[in-house]
Formats: C-alpha cells, sequence, structure tokens
C-alpha cells in the first residue's frame, strides 16, 4: 500500500486499486541469481518453481535464520512457490505520458452495483461499524468507502496464490521500473512476513489467494500491513480478514488509526484560484502532502470556501488530471493524506471518500 501517483494511474485501472500503489514501483533485476533453466517469459513458456532459483533458495536460508524458521520449511515453501510471468506484466510501469482521468476512474467505483453491495454491507455490519468508529475515530463511511474500492465488498479479492505472487516480484519485479530496486526489497519483506504469519498462525502458506501484489483478503491487506494492523474484532481469538466481516471492518479502522487518521477533520474542501495571483507551481510541489498552512494557500491564489479558512492543520493542493478535460482541484488535509497511506494515490483516495459519502446517503435515504 505505498505508491507514487505517476505510474500508478494504469496498474489502477487495471487491477485491484489496493495494490496499484504498489504498481509505481520498479526495480533494477533483483539480485538473486537467475537459474540457468530458468525459461523466456514468453505466454508459452513451461512453469517453473523457485527451487531452482538459487538466489530465492539463498534468501529462503536467510529469512529462517533471520525469523528463527525451520530452514528446510522455508526452503520448502519458496521451492514450490510458481513463477507468474502475468505478475510480472501487470507491476510493470505504464508507458510515459499515458494520460490519467478522475472522471473515468471514479465512474468505476461510483456506481449502480457497488453503491447497492455497499448499502448492504453497511446494513449489514451496522452496529461493528458504529463500534469501530466509537472505539478508533474512524468513520464508518471511510472503511465502507475503502472496502468497497478494493475487492467490492469481497467479491473481488484476487485468485493469485500469495506466495507465487511474492515470491515472482520478490525475485523478478520488472527490472524497466524506475524503483525497481526499492519495490524488490519491499516485496522480499513481504514475502517474509507472509511466512513467519503463516508459521504463527499454523496457515498453510500455500493455501492463500490474493492481488498480483499479494494483497489479501476483504481489506486487501499485504502480510505486513496484516502483521501489525489485523485485530480480532469479533472476538473468536482468531484474525480472520477472508471471512469475517467484523475483522476486516475493526483492521481497517485500527489501520487508519494508526496512520494518523484524526476525528472529525474533513477529508478535503473543494477550492476555486484567484488567476491574477495563482502560483500553481509552488502549491503543486509537495504533491499530496499537507505542507501550507490556509494563509499561505490563500496568498498564492487560492480561494477557500468559509469553513476551510478555519482549518488550522497543514493543507495541500490535490490536482486530479481528466484526460483532455479541465483538472479538478481539491484541498486535502491531513485526514486526506492518512486514506492515502492505504494506497498511495490522491485518485483512490477520493473514490474511496466519494464511495462511502455516497453509501452514506443512500443509507440515509433507505432509512
Ligand atoms: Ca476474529
Amino acid at each position: 500500500m505505498k505508491v507514487s501517483n505517476r505510474f500508478l494511474f494504469r496498474a489502477l485501472a487495471l487491477c485491484l486499486p489496493a495494490i496499484l500503489a504498489l504498481g509505481t514501483v520498479s526495480m533494477a533485476q533483483a539480485s538473486g541469481t537467475p537459474s540457468k533453466t530458468r525459461p523466456a517469459g514468453s505466454a508459452r513458456a513451461p512453469a517453473w518453481f523457485y527451487g531452482q532459483h538459487t538466489g530465492a533458495m539463498a534468501f529462503a536460508d536467510e529469512l529462517a535464520a533471520r525469523q528463527s524458521l525451520d530452514p528446510a520449511w522455508v526452503r520448502a515453501q519458496i521451492a514450490r512457490a510458481q513463477h507468474l510471468p502475468q505478475v510480472v506484466r501487470l507491476m510493470s510501469p505504464a508507458p510515459q505520458g499515458t494520460p490519467k482521468n478522475w472522471a473515468v476512474y471514479r465512474a468505476r467505483f461510483i456506481e449502480p452495483t457497488r453503491l447497492q453491495a455497499g448499502l448492504e454491507f453497511w446494513q449489514r455490519n451496522r452496529e461493528t461499524l458504529a463500534r469501530a468508529e466509537a472505539e478508533y475515530g474512524v468513520p464508518a463511511s471511510l472503511i465502507v468507502g475503502v472496502i468497497g474500492v478494493e475487492t467490492l465488498y469481497g467479491r473481488h479479492t484476487g485468485n493469485f496464490r500469495v506466495i507465487d505472487a511474492l515470491t515472482t516480484l520478490a525475485f523478478d519485479f520488472p527490472a524497466v521500473h524506475p524503483r525497481a530496486l526499492a519495490r524488490t526489497t519491499f516485496f522480499r519483506e513481504e514475502l517474509e512476513q507472509f511466512l513467519s504469519l503463516a508459521h504463527r498462525t499454523g496457515m498453510d502458506p500455500q493455501t492463500p489467494r490474493g492481488s498480483y501484489a499479494g494483497a489479501m483478503g476483504w481489506p486487501q491487506f499485504m502480510p505486513s500491513s496484516w502483521a501489525k494492523y489485523a485485530i480480532d474484532f469479533d472476538g473468536d481469538g482468531h484474525i480472520d480478514l477472508f471471512n469475517s466481516q467484523a475483522d476486516v471492518i475493526g483492521s481497517v479502522a485500527h489501520y487508519f488509526k494508526a496512520f494518523g487518521w484524526q476525528p472529525g477533520m474533513p477529508t478535503h474542501y473543494a477550492v476555486g484560484f484567484d488567476r491574477t495571483r495563482l502560483d500553481l507551481p509552488t502549491l503543486l510541489a509537495p504533491d499530496i502532502l499537507p505542507t501550507f498552512d490556509t494563509g499561505t494557500l490563500m496568498e498564492k491564489g487560492v480561494v477557500l470556501p468559509g469553513r476551510a479558512r478555519d482549518h488550522l492543520g497543514k493543507l495541500a493542493l490535490v490536482e486530479l488530471e481528466n484526460g483532455n478535460e479541465p483538472r479538478s482541484y481539491v484541498v486535502g488535509t491531513e485526514n486526506f493524506y492518512a486514506v492515502t497511506r492505504y494506497n498511495w494515490s490522491s485518485y483512490y483516495a477520493m473514490a474511496v471518500i466519494e464511495l462511502g459519502e455516497a453509501v452514506h446517503e443512500l443509507l440515509d435515504g433507505a432509512r
């Protein structure tokens, strides 16, 4: 769940959004030693497994030592991971100049099927959502928005074996990606967390399925997020983000609280511009990181609505492209930034926020 927006958009458009954040990554070829028997990456190449990848097997031994696991068990798990060429393709960055389009992106998520599923999810889990809001200060609408955008309320949790996806990305991340090296490190850590988590919980690592980036369950948690932020919110003694809607709700709320969600603060404000003194380059330089106080924003040409002028925290000018149409702008608060910690994309954050608000309106109408 981390990203830079530039490369995300195509990935997002293609697949599950949570992972998209990851899609902005790229890397230099992993340092693992490719097997001489590894076939070329054509779609017709025969399947091969990481048991024949010397770098992966060496990593298994290091992982076992770091995590105090049985090296034979770790080697056996990684050895059975299959190389997935389609995962490499999905993680490859969009071509330079691929236009982003907020209106198109929004329409993918704010649509009747997802709204209806969101309404049913909220009605079915009304008490649990209220309990999560009371305990963590995170509004039900945000939780409902995230789960809807991520997996359409559990309908699309991904069909890649997690062990295959993580191992492929850990040792064969697309070299053309601008952040390939960092992403390789990231996915090796996720693979390590995944095996550690599986061992701790008695889960068979060969079983779970998820996104092409290895994100799991209704909220599409990466293994490290599962390890740190997933909670047992239905009190049955187990954390289950595949089957327990209460655990999913509590875990999403816990995640946002951990990433600085501030109860009661809006996520964003609508804005206008005073073109006579507008300084867009300065305003957009920090991207979505809240940097400016209201006085600075207004001095540089942003026209804020009344309630925004009383905002005390830092703000960011968020720009959303609309293909060849004029761009959209909002001012994002520290809570907007918190939403982007789930997936590093302002498009993602806006979709989550607007889906949650739209479902909330439906719920009010249904009462
Ligand atoms: Ca549980």
